[in-house]
C-alpha cells in the first residue's frame, strides 16, 4: 500500500487542468465520498495492524498534499480573472447631484451680461473703505444721516474706516483712474447698520452702473435703464421715472417697471398699484465730477444702483430677503444654472 501511495503522490504532482471546471473534476476523482482517497481510507482499514501506523501517517499527508494540489490549480482559474475588474462594465454610472449657483450670483452675472452688450465693462472694489471714496467724494454733506454710526458700520481701527453701504465708493475710485470716457457696472457686497426683517438685510448686493462721457443725457439715461428692465423682466415691461433725491445725482429718478407678475392688473407683490420700485438713478451731480477732477463742463454722466435681492425676489417671487443667507440647501436646490 505504502507503493500505492508513492505513486499516486507522483500522479498527483504532474495534474494540470486547463479551467476551474477541469480543477473541479480532479476534486470530485480523488476526494469526493467515492474518490481515490476514500477508497484508499477504506482499503487502509483492512491492513494488518502493525503496518496502521507508518500507512496512517502517508495517508494522512497524501491527502494534504491532494487538497493544497487542487487548491493550487483553482486558484490559478481564479486570478484569470485579471483583465478585468469582477463586475459589469456596461452598467450605467451611479450619477451625483451637481451643485448649482446662488440665486443672488445667477441673477448678478445676468445683470452683467445685459449691460455688457451695451458696452458696460465690470469693475469691483473693496469692501472696507474710508469716508473719502463712501461718503465726501459723492457730495454727500458732513451731517448727512447716512454718516451716522445708526446707519454705517464703522471699524474699530478709527473713524475713517468703514464698510462700504454702497457700491458707488468703486466708481469713485474708478473716476481716479480712467479719464472719461467711462462705461462700467460695478457689482458688489455692501453692508448698511439695519435691522434684519423679510425686506431689510445688513449685508446685501448692488450693482451700480456709470457712463461719463461728453453729451450723456437724461435720454440716454431713459433709453439704457428701458433695454435693462425688458430684458430682465420680459419685452412687454413698461418703465416709470419718479423725482427723488440722491446726494450724488442731479436730477435724481426712482425707477418702477410695470409689475412683472400681474402685468400691471394689480396683485399683492405691487400692492395693487401695477408697479413695482426696482432702482435709484440720476444725472451725476457736477460736484461729483469735480471732485475726481473730472471736467464738468466738458462731460456729464448718468449713474444707477440697484439692490441684487430685490430683483431676483421680484424674478424668482420669493418672499422673504433673509432666505438667500441662510442657505438651506431645500431653498438653492430650486435653482439650477450651472453655467
Ligand atoms: C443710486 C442711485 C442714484 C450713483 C451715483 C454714483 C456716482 F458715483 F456717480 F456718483 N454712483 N452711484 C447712484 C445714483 C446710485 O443707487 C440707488
Amino acid at each position: 500500500m505504502i507503493n500505492k501511495i508513492e505513486e499516486l503522490k507522483k500522479e498527483i504532482e504532474s495534474l494540470k487542468a486547463d479551467s476551474a471546471e477541469a480543477a473541479e473534476q480532479l476534486r470530485i476523482k480523488y476526494l469526493s465520498k467515492k474518490g481515490i482517497l476514500s477508497q484508499l481510507f477504506d482499503e487502509f482499514k483492512t491492513i494488518p495492524n502493525e503496518q496502521k501506523r507508518e500507512v496512517g501517517q502517508a495517508l494522512n499527508s497524501l491527502k494534504t498534499f491532494v487538497k493544497e494540489k487542487i487548491n493550487e490549480l483553482k486558484e490559478s482559474f481564479d486570478n484569470k480573472g485579471d483583465e478585468g475588474p469582477d463586475m459589469d462594465l456596461t452598467l450605467p454610472g451611479t450619477s451625483f447631484e451637481l451643485g448649482g449657483r446662488h440665486p443672488l450670483s445667477i441673477v448678478r452675472n445676468e445683470i452683467i451680461d445685459i449691460f455688457a452688450r451695451l458696452g458696460f465693462t465690470v469693475s469691483e472694489g473693496p469692501e472696507i473703505e474710508d469716508d473719502w471714496h463712501v461718503f465726501t467724494a459723492l457730495n454727500f454733506p458732513e451731517e448727512h444721516p447716512a454718516r451716522d454710526m445708526q446707519d454705517t458700520f464703522f471699524i474699530a481701527q478709527g473713524p475713517d474706516v468703514l464698510l462700504r453701504t454702497h457700491t458707488s465708493s468703486v466708481q469713485v475710485r474708478e473716476m481716479e483712474k480712467t479719464k472719461p470716457p467711462i462705461r462700467a457696472i460695478f457689482p458688489g457686497r455692501v453692508f448698511r447698520n439695519e435691522a434684519i426683517s423679510a425686506r431689510a438685510h445688513c449685508i446685501f448686493h448692488q450693482v451700480e452702473g456709470l457712463y461719463i462721457d461728453e453729451n450723456v443725457s437724461f435720454a440716454d439715461l431713459k433709453q439704457t435703464l428701458l433695454y435693462f428692465a425688458k430684458e430682465m423682466f420680459g419685452q412687454d415691461t413698461k418703465i416709470r421715472l419718479r423725482p427723488s433725491y440722491f446726494p450724488f445725482t442731479e436730477p435724481s429718478a426712482e425707477m418702477d417697471i410695470s409689475c412683472s407678475l400681474c402685468g400691471g392688473k394689480g396683485c399683492n407683490v405691487c400692492k395693487y398699484t401695477g408697479w413695482v420700485e426696482i432702482l435709484g438713478c440720476g444725472m451725476v451731480d457736477p460736484n461729483v465730477l469735480e471732485n475726481n477732477n473730472i471736467d464738468n463742463k466738458k462731460y456729464t454722466g448718468f449713474a444707477f444702483g440697484m439692490g441684487i435681492e430685490r430683483i431676483t425676489m421680484l424674478r424668482y417671487q420669493i418672499k422673504d430677503i433673509r432666505l438667500f443667507f441662510e442657505n438651506d440647501v431645500r431653498f438653492l436646490k430650486q435653482f439650477k444654472s450651472v453655467d
